[in-house]
């Protein structure tokens, strides 16, 4: 093999997502968070889920029509005694995941309060998914899902059902939140450079690795390099999206 041979080789795909983004998923305890998140990143049902002690992180990468966008995922714990180290965890958010538990009016009748404060320390431009989880155990619903939808309308907020059990719709709301997002970023109502805005430009960098393992880094940030073709195009976040798993 010749030499050039090995350089296209060691050419690789270092970081390939347009956009990061800031996710918290809140709500009160025991709604099915964590099992929604884990089934979003791991394609199955958590099993034995024990309640969050403050904070989780995770992660994927999602694609929206021609745009990756990495989601920084913050899988906050619902128990009161936890509530001041969570919050601390909103500041910046780009996107909401607020849950409730269709079994439990208990859990819905907080809401009020839990987006108060997500809109009080996210982003100003905080995008929020209304999302009332385990809809597989349709027998012991508390919640209707016309008057969630409505508090939704009134609130301002996206709303479904989801089932992290059966996996019933549980990626909808990273999505349908990305797509809100990014429709902020081409309206112009977000700016990605704004410090607090919950959503960065990714580096689409190539790392090249030669035979002496130095690195060197091929382009810089898409979206500061090419300032003027980082508007998004309508077209490109067409329903018909495609997701790629990633951490
Ligand atoms: N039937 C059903 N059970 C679920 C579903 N999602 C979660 N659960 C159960 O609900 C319980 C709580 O789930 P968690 O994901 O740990 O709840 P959480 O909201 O993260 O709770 P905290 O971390 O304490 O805030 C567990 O026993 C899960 O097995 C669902 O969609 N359907
Ligand atoms: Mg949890």
């Amino acid at each position: 093999m010749a030499i050039n041979d090995y350089d296209a080789d060691a050419t690789e795909l270092l970081e390939t997502y347009d956009f990061l983004m800031k996710y918290i998923i809140i709500g009160e305890a025991g709604t099915g968070k964590s099992c929604l998140l884990h089934h979003f990143t791991h394609n199955s049902f958590k099993e034995h889920s024990q309640h969050t002690i403050g904070v989780e992180f995770s992660s994927r990468t999602v694609k929206l029509g021609e745009k990756r966008i990495k989601l920084q995922l913050w899988d906050t714990a619902g128990q009161e005694r936890f509530r001041s180290v969570t919050r601390s965890y909103y500041r910046g958010a780009a996107g909401a995941i607020l849950v409730y538990d269709i079994t439990s009016r208990a859990s819905f009748a907080n809401l009020s309060r839990w987006l108060a404060d997500a809109r009080a320390l996210g982003s100003p431009n905080l995008v929020v998914v209304l999302v009332g989880n385990k809809s597989d155990r349709e027998d012991e619903r508390e919640v209707e899902w016309a008057e969630a939808s409505r508090w939704a309308a009134d609130h301002d907020v996206h709303f479904l059902e989801t089932s992290s059990l059966t996996g019933d719709n549980v990626e909808a709301p990273f999505l349908l939140c990305a797509r809100s997002i990014l429709l902020s970023i081409e309206s112009g109502a977000l700016d990605p450079e704004k410090a607090g805005s919950g959503v960065s430009y990714g580096d689409r960098a190539l790392r090249r690795v030669n035979s002496s393992s130095r690195l060197s880094f091929g382009s810089l940030s898409v979206g500061r390099r090419n300032r003027g073709s980082t508007r998004l195009k309508l077209k490109d976040l067409v329903p018909g999206t495609s997701n790629s798993r990633c951490c």
